[in-house]
């Protein structure tokens, strides 16, 4: 029988070691920079996105050594935009994993230069994985794909959409749209990129293409669900924030139940997605069960 619980634990503890000899401890002239970009990058979190890529990769029977450059780069765009999105000029949040935000502690200069070193070095850890055994092609292929689902056309895109909505009423259709980029594009890549980088077939990267359509979408349906029902400690940053700031939400379109009844029908899907593959694929089925059922 899978055992999610301890799948999760000892996926996020080979991220976080990755992860903590990407952005060495500091030292000299650099120290602040780096103590500022470790203090988000090794500071808490789900590691979802990182875990999902592993998990892809497994599912078309890679080893997990071969996506953990990736995961890792992944993980790095998605702390930088979690500290650009706590600014001041942004969503201007002070807390953030149940700890003060990056710029509370070192300033908003090098809180914005913290989350451009992630970004950027996320793409250097990226092109390095071409030495892990994956072939160059694939890799470069990545290198695309993350940049273009991180940037302009898809998580940053979706942010500049999402300020330009606040107090305004949208469709569900265009909500929708917003958070395929803001949000769901990083997952998306995730998935499909872990898969690629595993050596998944062009059928098997069709049906996780569509898993991760449907899991994207459901993570921000229960997100926007959470921002409602759970406490401040409960998730370690500020709730009730969406209706403050007036943004279209899911719960304000459609309501919590119908919100709840959507969530569960992306659940289903996104399993249904993952009928031809086998128990390699028991991980992601299991998160993504977990991503709609979780309480913070
Ligand atoms: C260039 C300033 C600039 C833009 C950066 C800020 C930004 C682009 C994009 C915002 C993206 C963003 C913060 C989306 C919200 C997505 C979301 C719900 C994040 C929380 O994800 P979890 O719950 O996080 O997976 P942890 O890591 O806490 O588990």
């Amino acid at each position: 029988m899978f055992q999610l619980d301890r799948y999760l634990k000892e996926r996020a503890a080979l991220v976080e070691r990755a992860l903590s000899g990407i952005v060495p401890d500091p030292s000299g002239p650099d120290a602040l920079l780096l103590e500022a970009m470790r203090y988000s990058l090794l500071g808490g979190g789900k590691r979802l996105r990182p875990i999902l890529a592993l998990a892809a990769c497994e599912a078309v029977g890679g080893a997990p050594e071969r996506a953990i450059g990736f995961a890792c780069a992944v993980e790095m765009i998605h702390n930088y935009s979690l500290i650009h999105d706590d600014l001041p000029c942004m969503d201007d949040d002070d807390l953030r994993h149940g700890r003060p935000s990056n710029h509370k502690v070192y300033g908003e200069a090098i809180a914005t230069l913290a989350g451009d070193g992630l970004l950027t070095d996320a793409f250097k850890v990226l092109a390095r994985s071409a030495s892990d055994g994956v072939p160059s092609s694939v890799v470069l292929q990545t290198v695309a794909d993350l940049a273009h689902a991180a940037g302009s056309a898809g998580m940053v895109g979706g942010q500049v959409i999402d300020l330009q909505s606040e107090g305004r009423t949208l469709t569900l259709d265009e909500l929708k749209h917003l958070h395929a980029k803001k949000t769901g594009a990083l997952f998306h890549v995730s998935i499909v990129g872990g898969a690629r980088l595993g050596g998944a077939s062009d059928t098997q990267l069709a049906s996780l293409n569509e898993f991760a359509r449907a899991l994207g979408l459901a993570f921000q349906v229960v997100d926007d669900l959470l921002d409602v029902e759970a406490t401040t400690e409960q998730m370690g940053k500020r709730t009730r924030k969406d209706e403050a700031a007036g943004k279209a939400t899911f719960p304000s379109l459609l309501g919590v139940e119908k919100s709840r009844q959507f969530a569960r029908e992306l659940e289903h899907q996104a399993l249904e997605a993952l009928s031809a593959f086998g128990p390699s694929a028991d991980p992601l089925r299991a998160i993504a069960t977990f991503v709609v059922e979780r309480k913070q």
